[in-house]
């Protein structure tokens, strides 16, 4: 189909590999989705969706062992193991093309490989990046559609020339044992085999647009970020722009459709949505940082959104949606836990068995009609919320970062850095307690800097570095931020509210962002001041804001340990102003 030589004769090595029955590119037209979806139904790969309540949607379930990243099976594949750091799986190069090779081959035989071409980023934009995805899931060709640019004018603008990163997925048996999730930087390269999960075969999602973009960032100068993209129009008009880091599942899709409370839109508060979950940030002439979104959809957690929580999200998932691993109702439509309305009477569950509300297994625990981390994926076109211009080639001005985990204990609400190093700092000893959208023991504290920990493509060691030095070619360096929306009390309910509730933590940020918000000085940086978060309208148990604002001395101590060992893994890798600010953040709590 096309005529650029190195795409030809690397699909032709790929299909010399894999063995697929048939090739087909990939236009992007609606023709060839309706084409696709039929194929997929006829083959029990996809159900569809009641027509009437949920127009244009599909269902899709994966294998039982295939509902989340698999970050054991994930490796970044360079000649020299000391390069990706001991926060990475590493491989040799040469290892990781035999092992995945042996998955690969033969593996589509009686199978089509489509040719997905796709952009990261507005085609034509300074930030944009090409991949070209092979696959042989039409799940993915029909994901990859709503999350990225596809098609023909992508394959247009690729030319005879164009570089782009080479992206091969396929299915195998969907084995577990038999799974491998490879990035090659140093060939712009990434192989995915034996998965149909999400972040594994979503290519141009986790592996191209964070694994290999931070590599390929720290060599052009820029950063792509786990970071949601939000714009809060302030009463006077002005939008200010903050891009937020939180570990999967923590609340960045919430956080970027957040619907403001009655009381702070009454006051002209407005929020717009960019991006709910990778952001691509570069410096420009005027010493501000600039970013993008490079998706054009959203992956979201299902479990927890409901008109309620993420109005927003609700309202663009109604229509032209794929939702995989949720519960299945008699009338095609989709339900999920703390999702909307009582739970049905029955359905299929998202491993297809017949399930009702408070069914048990042999252990006596409750089945979920939905997995935990089920998704839905949906055009952010379609999001109530999103910014007229979040499709700007240019991007826009980040004046605030905010980093952010699920800490029961510790982190207060909110604090402000005191200035760049230390908000690197800040972003360098996140952590978070574990959910289910990886593998391995949830509730467990894992630190998770930056949010980064699964999706750095080199040393952590010299990321922050990178971070450090980015910020030394800025004048006018967004402030750094953490926030925390989940203390617990006691009786281990949480204590703030969230959700939309959070728009007041960002109004403060914003405020302190123009220089006008109370704070009072900790050891860990600037706290609110009594009564400098607008709490109108909201009630809130007495003594709660000074429990959400509490700075532990003993909490804090028990954590310096946690990021001592931390900072001892990565070595002499560690930039010296880390420590630096590991030891003027315990002198402080000794003063
Ligand atoms: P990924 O897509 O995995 O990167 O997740 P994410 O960071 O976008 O998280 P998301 O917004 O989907 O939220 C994950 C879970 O956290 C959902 O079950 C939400 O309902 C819940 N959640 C989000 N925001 C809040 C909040 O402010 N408070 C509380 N208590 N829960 C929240
Ligand atoms: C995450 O886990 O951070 C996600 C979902 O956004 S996935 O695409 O699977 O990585
Ligand atoms: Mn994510």
């Amino acid at each position: 189909m096309g005529n650029h030589s190195l795409l030809e004769s690397w699909i032709e090595e790929c299909a010399r590999l894999c063995r697929p029955d048939d090739i087909v590119w990939c236009d992007g037209s609606e023709e060839e989705r309706e084409r696709l979806e039929e194929e997929a139904f006829a083959t029990g790969e996809l159900i569809r969706l009641n027509e009437e309540k949920l127009p244009g949607c599909v269902y899709h379930r994966t294998a039982v062992d295939d509902v989340a990243r698999t970050e054991h099976l994930t490796f970044i594949c360079t000649s020299r193991k000391e390069d990706v750091g001991p926060t990475n799986n590493w491989m040799s190069p040469k290892e990781g093309y035999e092992r995945a090779g042996a998955i690969f081959r033969d593996s589509m035989k009686g199978r089509t490989m489509y040719v997905v071409p796709f952009s990261m980023g507005p085609i034509g934009s300074p930030f944009s990046k090409f991949g070209v995805e092979l696959t042989d899931s039409i799940y993915v060709v029909l994901n990859m559609r709503i999350m990225t640019r596809m098609g023909k004018p992508v394959l247009d603008a690729l030319g005879d020339d164009g570089v782009f990163t080479k992206c091969l997925h396929g299915q195998a048996e969907r084995d577990i044992n038999r799974r491998l999730i490879l990035q090659f930087p140093e060939d712009n390269a990434i192989w995915s085999v034996g998965s149909g999960y999400g972040g594994n075969v979503l290519l141009g999602k986790k592996c191209l647009s964070l694994r290999i973009a931070s590599y390929m960032g720290r060599r052009e100068g820029w950063i792509a970020e786990h970071m949601l993209i939000v714009g809060i129009q302030d009463p006077q008009g002005k939008m200010t722009y903050i891009a937020g880091a939180f570990p999967s599942a923590c609340g960045k899709t919430n956080l970027a459709m957040l619907v403001p409370p009655d009381a702070l839109r009454a006051k002209g508060l407005k929020v717009v949505t960019i991006g709910d979950d990778i952001a691509w940030i570069r410096p420009k002439e005027d010493g501000r940082l600039w970013a993008i979104n490079p998706e054009t959809g959203f992956f979201g957690v299902a479990p927890g959104t409901n008109w309620k929580t993420n109005h927003n999200a609700m309202a663009t998932i109604q229509r032209n949606t794929i939702y995989t691993n949720v519960l299945l109702k008699p009338d095609m439509t989709v339900w999920w836990e703390d999702g909307d309305g009582t739970p049905p009477a029955e359905g299929l569950d998202w491993e297809g068995n017949y399930w009702r509300p408070g069914m048990t297994d042999e252990e006596g625990r409750i089945i979920p009609g939905a997995n935990p981390n089920s998704r839905f994926t949906a055009p952010a076109s379609q999001c109530p919320s999103i910014a007229p211009n979040w499709e700007d080639p240019e991007g826009v001005p980040i004046s605030a970062f905010i980093f952010g985990g699920r800490r029961a204990h510790l982190a207060p609400l909110v604090y402000q850095s005191f200035n760049w190093q230390h908000g690197v700092f800040v972003g360098a000893t996140l952590a978070s307690e574990r959910t289910a959208a990886q593998y391995g023991t949830i509730g467990e504290v894992r630190r998770d800097p930056m949010a980064m920990l699964p999706f750095c493509g080199y040393h952590m060691g010299d990321y922050f570095s990178h971070w450090l030095e980015l910020g030394r070619k800025l004048t006018d360096p967004p402030k750094i931020f953490h926030v925390n929306w989940f203390r617990t009390d006691e009786n281990g309910q949480f204590v703030w509210p969230g959700f939309g509730e959070n728009l007041r933590v960002l109004d403060w940020i914003l405020r302190r962002c123009q220089g006008g918000a109370g704070a009072r000085e900790t050891p860990t940086g600037y706290v609110p001041s009594a009564g400098a978060i607008d709490t109108d309208g909201l009630s809130l148990p007495s003594q709660a804001m000074e429990k959400l604002l509490n700075v532990s001395a003993a909490d804090w101590m028990e954590e310096l340990e946690a990021v001592e060992e931390f900072f001892s893994l990565l070595g002499d890798r560690l930039p010296e102003a880390m420590w630096d600010e590991y030891h003027a953040l315990r002198h402080r709590f000794d003063r």
